[in-house]
């Protein structure tokens, strides 16, 4: 380890006492670098790695493994599955778009069969936004002039995972990131995003009822922000299924991979602002 941190390979601070420093979320980037098996996580505080049954993972998917866990109700472990798929490599986007919403797109069968199943969802949405929260505060801080990423759910949109989803990827890009959650009216979003100078502005879409109007309200919305180069981006299950593709101004996406790299795209300092590819095929509506 002192070789590493004296070669820089780990950014390491000097103590008052000489020791060298390494905090928690750069310790966590170098190992995912050099894909090292973390045989103590209990020192590194992640107790839930530490106590994760084998059972919850042997013989399954990631997703299944979630799934199960979410099921019987088992936070620990789904926070602990969780962060094992982050230390071991994934993405917070590919959680996201794997494991987390395979999860939950099974969570959203139960409730057609019995009425348990609701409770079962809720508390699956509820462990969800824990274990996602988790993964935030494994990120390093963003740089104090780093460009903000603020978004939500619109007014009538109850949904928490989607936005909370696009926060962690956007923190894990190295935005400041201000998530707003659901039900958010736009002109809520367009003013913080003015008063925040942001970026770019997240909105998820997972339901709408008056889509025109949406569209109308997301195009105005990205009128008003183009003086401060500040790029709205929507996705969300209803986007692809509900909106038009060609809002002017407003790039729509299916994936929390693509919007990782839109948002790379901002902290690598180009100047412009990235593409979104046309992907609209990541709309989840059959599910
Ligand atoms: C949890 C849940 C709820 C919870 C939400 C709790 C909360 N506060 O968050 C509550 C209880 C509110 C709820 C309510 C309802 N729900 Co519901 N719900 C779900 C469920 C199980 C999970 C949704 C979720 O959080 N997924 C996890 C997120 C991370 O995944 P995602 O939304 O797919 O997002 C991904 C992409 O779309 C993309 N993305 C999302 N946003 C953005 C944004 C950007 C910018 C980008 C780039 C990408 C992107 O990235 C994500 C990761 O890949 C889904 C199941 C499903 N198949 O989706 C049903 C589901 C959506 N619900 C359904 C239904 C029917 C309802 C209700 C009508 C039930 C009722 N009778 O009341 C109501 C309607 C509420 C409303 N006003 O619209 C149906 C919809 C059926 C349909 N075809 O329209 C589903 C599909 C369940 C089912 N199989 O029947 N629901």
């Amino acid at each position: 380890m002192k070789r590493w941190a004296d070669e820089g390979l780990v950014q390491a601070t000097r103590t008052v006492g000489g020791h060298r420093r390494i905090p928690l979320s750069e310790a966590i980037r170098f190992i995912r670098h050099i894909g090292a098996t973390i045989t103590h996580p209990d020192i590194l505080g992640l107790q839930e790695l530490a106590t994760l049954p084998a059972a919850a993972t042997s013989g399954k998917s990631a997703g299944e493994a979630l799934y199960a866990a979410l099921e019987s109700g088992d936070a620990a472990v789904c926070r602990g599955l969780v962060q094992s798929m982050y230390v071991g490599g994934m993405s917070v986007a590919q959680i996201c778009d794997g494991p987390v919403r395979e999860a939950m797109v099974r969570m959203g069968e139960l409730w057609l069969h019995q009425e348990w199943g609701i409770a079962v969802e809720h508390r699956a949405t509820d462990i969800c936004i824990q274990a996602l929260n988790q993964l935030r505060f494994l990120q390093p801080a963003p740089r104090d002039d780093a460009p903000v990423a603020l978004g939500g759910a619109a007014e009538e949109d109850p949904y928490m995972l989607p936005s909370l989803a696009c926060a962690a990827v956007a923190t894990e890009a190295g935005l400041r990131d201000i998530n707003l959650g659901p039900r958010t009216p736009l002109r809520v979003m367009l003013n913080a995003a003015k008063h925040y100078h942001a970026s770019l502005v997240w909105i998820t879409i997972s339901t709408a009822s008056e889509p025109r109007k949406l569209a109308e309200d997301l195009a105005n919305m990205a009128n008003a922000l183009q003086p401060q180069r500040c790029s709205v981006i929507i996705g969300g299950r209803s986007a692809g299924q509900f909106l038009p593709a060609d809002i002017p101004g407003v790039h729509t996406s299916g994936t929390m991979a693509q919007l990782s790299a839109f948002a790379r795209g901002l902290t690598a300092g180009s100047g412009q602002p990235p593409t979104v590819g046309p992907d609209r095929a990541n709309d989840h509506s059959g599910s």
